[in-house]
């Protein structure tokens, strides 16, 4: 399929050599269906945006606390060396210094965020290969002009094609705000499915109810509500609950908030409980700051009972808050609904684009779009999903669910979709396969469904014929 829109790419930049503009537009979607997928974290100000950002990362790249940077569109993306590019609105791009404190990155803009249109941070790491991260700037803030460039960048008025091709969304509880700022990046275009390239996050979630002991708990059940609620159900693809600072901090932990952690630890429980009560409180009777802006309350409440419980080194404790803060349910998240299908992604974005510029005067080119979009099975899945996300295929909840799994919504592998596990093997996956197929089959056929609900059906049909033919019989 990326052969396929490569070629259209290239024909439209042929059919269009009288418009540069275009041209250039053009040429970019072609030089990006080969890099890094691009996810945008997005939400309203101080959501937890930046501090997720370093938490996935692993690194204290993104400035979190205020200042000009956070009111940037901020790209980080895997490169040889450390490198920070400023892209001014009116004239050429100009080198940052990369300035360290205390391991974190520290970007000086010298200018207002306003003349800014954005900065590019090289960083060498890993994490960064496969996924390039855009932090942007806090939606329906009290600064309207930010809050617009969030928008700008997401959801574009005029032709320019969307920068990102999915979206990580950051809210501390569901507003309306969330609702309506995620309906409004619906895309109109072609492949017509923005539920699918997002994730929602309920972030901060070590807050709930005053960092309790069980504030992870509770708002891992609240995710699960989000998760079903009709105001988000067709808006995103699944709702996690992340608490960012404590990923973050558990990725980054030093010897010294170690030591100082176990101090605290070693003494009498109900005072330490009582200090905890508020960030005042605590900081007046124990000091440490610095401690409650890296750990928040809930994080030292956690790191000094698990010491107290027998947790012995700084790297046993850094496993143990991760473990606990939701990261690698996102990251497991991300992986299924984005990177699995980061072709699919990347294709997708290049024809939105396409289908923005050549509007109103698409000089041949829009059979060829067309032709793409129906040969490639995994548009008409896409869509699918997002249809049954949104509720507007009227099918049984269980089949619902069943098609949704068939879709890859726990994982793209063949056994994962057939509901099988991960490791079942060649024959067990074949049989499973037949089976669906042959139920989707009858569901096709059955008249009680209307003709929505029988062309989804068809769809699943297909679904299965494709996980038959990946899984031969033996001779
Ligand atoms: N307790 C707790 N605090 C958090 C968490 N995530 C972020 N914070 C704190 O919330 C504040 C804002 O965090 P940021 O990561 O800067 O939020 P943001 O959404 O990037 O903010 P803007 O870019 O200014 O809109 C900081 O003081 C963080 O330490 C979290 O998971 N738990
Ligand atoms: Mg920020």
């Amino acid at each position: 399929m990326k052969a396929a829109v490569r070629d259209v790419l290239h024909k439209a930049i042929a059919r269009y050599g009288d418009q540069p503009r275009t041209v250039e537009l053009l040429r970019r979607q072609v030089a990006r269906l080969d890099e890094p997928l691009r996810v945008a974290i997005a939400g309203k100000v101080k959501a937890g945006k930046s501090t997720l950002l370093n938490a996935l990362v692993g690194e204290a790249v993104a400035p979190t606390d205020a200042g000009e940077c956070t009111k940037v569109v901020t790209w980080y993306r895997d490169g040889l060396s450390p490198r920070v590019t400023l892209y001014p609105k009116q004239g050429g791009p100009a080198q940052l210094p990369v300035v360290r404190r205390d391991g974190a990155l520290d970007i000086d803009l010298g200018r207002p965020a306003d003349d800014v249109d954005r900065l590019v941070v090289d960083w060498p790491t890993r994490s960064l290969r496969t996924t390039t991260l855009i932090d942007t700037p806090g939606v329906a803030s009290v600064n309207a002009d930010v809050s617009a460039r969030a928008h700008r960048f997401l959801d574009p008025e005029d032709d320019t094609p969307t920068e990102a091709d999915a979206v990580i969304y950051l809210m501390r509880h569901l507003h309306s705000a969330d609702a309506d700022f995620l309906e409004s990046f619906r895309d109109r275009g072609v492949a017509r499915a923005t539920s699918v390239t997002t994730v929602a996050v309920l972030s901060r979630a070590d807050e709930i109810g005053g960092g309790r002991a069980d504030a992870m708990f509770s708002a891992r059940a609240i995710a699960t509500r989000y998760r079903s609620e009709p105001a988000l159900r067709g808006l995103c693809q699944n709702v996690v609950a992340v608490a960012g600072l404590l990923a973050h901090t558990g990725r980054t932990l030093r010897q010294n908030e170690f030591t100082a952690l176990a101090e605290l630890a070693a003494k009498p429980r109900e005072d330490l409980e009582s200090a905890l009560l508020s960030t005042d409180r605590f900081t007046r009777v124990h000091g440490h700051g610095e401690l409650v802006a890296r750990f928040g309350l809930f994080g030292i409440r956690l790191a000094t009972s698990l010491i107290r419980q027998g947790t012995r080194t700084p790297a046993e404790l850094a496993d143990e808050l991760v473990a606990r803060s939701g990261l690698s349910d996102l990251q497991k998240v991300l992986t299924t609904q984005f990177t699995e299908r980061r072709d699919l992604l990347k294709a997708r974005s290049a024809l939105l684009a396409l289908e923005r510029v050549t509007r109103g005067d698409d000089r041949g080119l829009a059979r060829d779009i067309e032709r793409i979009l129906a040969g490639a099975h995994e548009f008409a899945e896409l869509r699918l999903l997002s249809a049954l996300r949104a509720g507007t295929v009227a099918l049984p909840k269980p089949l619902v669910r069943e098609a949704e799994r068939l879709l890859g919504d726990d994982g793209g592998a063949a056994p994962v979709r057939l509901g099988l596990p991960l490791e079942a093997d060649q024959r067990a996956t074949r049989a499973a396969a037949l089976e669906a197929l042959r139920r989707w089959h009858e569901h096709a056929e059955n008249p009680a469904f209307g003709r929505r609900a029988s062309d989804a059906c068809r769809v699943l049909v297909r679904t299965c014929e494709g996980l038959v033919t990946r899984t031969p019989g033996q001779r």
